[in-house]
């Protein structure tokens, strides 16, 4: 079904704004979402009907919060394809899931234990890493890219041992867009005896997501790139690997029991969730979810490749536009990262903000990425399900006019 995207543009109020004289043409997706009214709506209600904090009450306002706060657990769950909500704890974002498995699995590796990534990862999804291998004596072991400058696989096999524990990969680059094999790559892992690690920070809004299908062990992604609040997000963990786990960060309601001498851990996951939860991000992010089912993650998947699709046609008659990563649009989603002859990015993207369109100028938090491209940053458009044709066009004329006027 295709998508009412006049329909769903009104539910976004944000993008009925002038900058700068101009309608907004928000192109800056995988940064962060815009907000669907819906979510204020239930802010509102929450803040007016339900606040209280969430597992300690027995009154009926903390058991309602409990409700709603737990509630947005399951869709959560649901959503990503879990097999219970006790797989999904909460984080503050991406990057803090990433983080939770590498302080909680450090206790499990020993010196010489290897973990594997690519060099293609955002750092959240390498910094992590790179730090635990130096303080636990780890190796660290970084899978190159293919020719196309996508995930090599070869690579990946050939650095895949017996020692290596864990491998990270991203399902989606945040720099191209390109869709990592990660069924692929997890089948491999375990073969290995390794567990696995997928970033999902820029699938999980973009496309139906299947944890169970992949078979990771964990997954980690942020309620800000999917419609929902920022300062919420989630890691999900296999239920048996998370009762291994030790937790991350102490203090309250992570514990059963404490004396003066000794602490024993909750179930997981709540011995992961130590202090006051983002009570109301959790229950907001339930609501953005209910948002994009109710458009259908598939409708959303196909939209934005069709829109890809014709930006792609667009860019690549554009003589003084490089494109980077894939140039086709199968097998990735519709992140674009390209350059303009003769322009620095960062003086492209403000002349482009003139237009009211926000495109993102930099090195997209993945430096070794760049590295491997060879240059020191990229214009980046990123799609979402209200962006349109229209859209597209604004800014190829917007970019023609840039080339015109700086290079
Ligand atoms: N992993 C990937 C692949 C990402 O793209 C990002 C954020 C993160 C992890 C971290 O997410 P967070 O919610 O914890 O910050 N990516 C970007 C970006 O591309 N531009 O701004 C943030």
């Amino acid at each position: 079904m295709a998508l009412d995207s006049k329909k769903i543009r009104k539910d976004f109020p944000i993008l009925s704004r002038k900058i700068n004289g101009r309608s907004l043409v928000y192109l800056d997706n995988a940064a962060t979402t815009q907000k669907p009214k819906a979510i204020l709506e239930k802010l509102k209600k929450h803040y007016e009907q339900s606040h209280a904090n969430v597992h300690r009450g027995v009154y009926a306002l903390a058991e309602e919060a409990t409700s709603e706060f737990e509630g947005a657990r399951k869709k959560i769950a649901d959503f990503v394809g879990a097999k219970s909500p006790n797989e999904i704890i909460f984080t503050r974002n991406a990057t803090e899931a990433v983080n939770l498995v590498a302080y909680s699995l450090a206790k499990k590796l020993k010196k010489g234990d290897r973990i594997l990534t690519a060099v293609s990862e955002h750092h959240s999804n390498f910094v992590p890493w790179l730090r635990l291998a130096k303080e636990s004596g780890l190796k660290l072991d970084i899978v190159k890219l293919t020719p196309t400058r996508d995930f090599n696989i070869r690579d990946f096999k050939s650095k895949l041992t017996r020692k290596t524990k864990l491998v990270a990969v991203a399902h989606v680059s945040n720099v191209s867009g390109y869709i990592y094999p990660v069924q692929k790559i997890a089948r491999e892992a375990h073969k290995a005896g390794a567990l696995v690690l997928v970033d999902g920070a820029q699938s999980a809004g973009h496309m139906p997501v299947d944890v169970k299908k992949i078979d990771c062990d964990f997954f980690a992604f942020s309620a800000h790139k999917m419609g929902g609040p920022s300062g919420a997000g989630a890691l999900y963990g296999k239920k048996e690997i998370l009762e291994k786990l030790e937790p991350f960060l102490s203090g309250g309601e992570m514990v059963r029991e404490v004396s003066t001498k000794d602490a024993s851990w909750n179930d997981a996951p709540w011995k992961f969730e130590a202090g006051t939860p983002n009570i109301e991000g959790a229950i907001l992010w339930g609501e953005a979810i209910d948002y994009l089912k109710k458009i259908g993650m598939k409708n959303i998947e196909r939209h934005e490749k069709e829109l890809l699709k014709y930006a792609l046609g667009k860019l690549k008659n554009l003589s003084f536009i490089n494109l980077h990563g894939m140039t086709g649009s199968i097998n990735r989603t519709s992140i674009i990262s390209f350059n303009t002859k003769g322009v620095h990015p960062h003086d492209a993207a403000t002349l482009l903000d003139r237009y009211g369109i926000c495109v993102r100028a930099g090195h997209h938090c993945a430096q070794p990425f760049m590295r491997e491209l060879g240059v020191p940053a990229t214009l980046r458009a990123s799609l979402w399900l209200y962006n349109t044709r229209r859209e597209i066009d604004i800014l190829i004329s917007a970019l023609r006019k840039v080339h015109r006027e700086l290079a």
